[in-house]
């Protein structure tokens, strides 16, 4: 099936600790991002880069919350942009950019989700489960936060300036691929119902296996699926360019077989590439990965393709 294809760059970079994420956007368009989807036989437009709009006028909650206008900012500026796309027939994918983006980029689509009378149910592949509020956080920086920020936990009415009308139910939240939790995030997750397969139940059980079942409830409550993909759910060998790296992440064929797995389903509608630090990267081999990733989602069989190095 063609899809109508939207690129839309979001360089943020305010909910890191380090800086280069504002670079990724342009990183993926180096490594043929288009191409690759144009060559698929899909439709590709590339809207450029997204601005925050300006925010001021807040204060965080937490004294130790770093960027907090930035991260308003931001948000809102996504947020719009995801609930305008989500009502259309496009394919929107979000190019950041720290993973702080995706607070508006979930919210927005699951508001557009509600409109459409269809649940939005999210897989979050990352190392790390952002499910910190901004009491939570040890850290202060926002890129750990965005999950429980689109999920609709509290504390973040200043944000949006108004509370989320569409939050994404969190037992419609599948996070694969963790092996760094902290204790606060821990604790929300169990009470709040998100689905975790860490690297363990990976290792021991298969990925496929475990993504099956959330694919099938997925399309049993005709659901509408928006994938989160940060670069540190790979393993650091095969993905250097990011801040956060954690060793023992997801290999080369369980990614490639998240997306196919995916692509074969049918029921993805939105996707987010985040935390691609191209000023990390060794000669574009992880902004590379990141596109043949999406590659498959988007219908590319990795045997298909010639050989060449990694
Ligand atoms: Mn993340």
């Amino acid at each position: 099936m063609k899809q109508n294809i939207v690129l839309v760059g979001a360089p943020v970079e305010e909910g890191t600790g380090r800086r280069g994420c504002l670079m990724g956007p342009d990183a993926y368009r180096t490594a043929g991002l288009a191409a690759t989807l144009e060559a698929l036989g899909h439709y590709v437009l590339d809207d450029g880069n997204l601005q925050p709009v300006t925010v001021d006028d807040i204060r965080p909650p937490n004294a130790i919350v770093k960027n907090f206008g930035a991260y308003a900012g931001w948000t809102r500026s996504l947020f719009k942009k995801a609930s305008d796309l989500g009502t259309g027939d496009s394919f929107p994918i979000y190019l950041g950019g720290d993973h702080s983006l995706a607070a508006g980029t979930v919210a927005g689509q699951a508001k557009a989700a509600a409109e459409k009378g269809r649940p939005l149910f999210v897989l979050w592949l990352d190392a790390h489960s952002d499910f910190h509020t901004l009491e939570s956080t040890d850290s202060g920086n926002l890129h750990g936060t965005p999950l429980a920020f689109a999920c609709g936990l509290p504390g973040f009415d200043a944000v949006l300036g108004t509370p989320l009308t569409h939050p994404v139910s969190a037992n419609r939240v599948e996070i694969m691929g963790v092996r760094s939790i902290d204790e606060a995030e821990r604790d929300f997750l169990v009470r709040h119902g998100a689905g975790v397969s860490d690297m363990r139940r990976i290792d021991e059980e298969g990925i496929g296996k475990l993504l099956h079942p959330f694919l099938n409830r997925v399309r049993a409550e005709n659901g509408l699926l928006h994938v989160s993909l940060d670069v540190d759910f790979l393993d650091p060998d095969i993905a250097p360019a990011v801040g956060t790296t954690v060793p023992g992440g997801a290999t080369f064929r369980e990614a490639h077989l998240v997306m196919e797995m995916l692509h074969d389903s049918g029921l993805v509608t939105s996707l987010d590439l985040v935390e691609l630090n191209p000023f990390l990267d060794d000669r574009g081999k992880t902004a590379r990965l990141m596109v043949d990733l999406t590659g498959s989602l988007f219908g590319r069989r990795v045997f298909d393709r010639p050989t060449r190095s990694y």
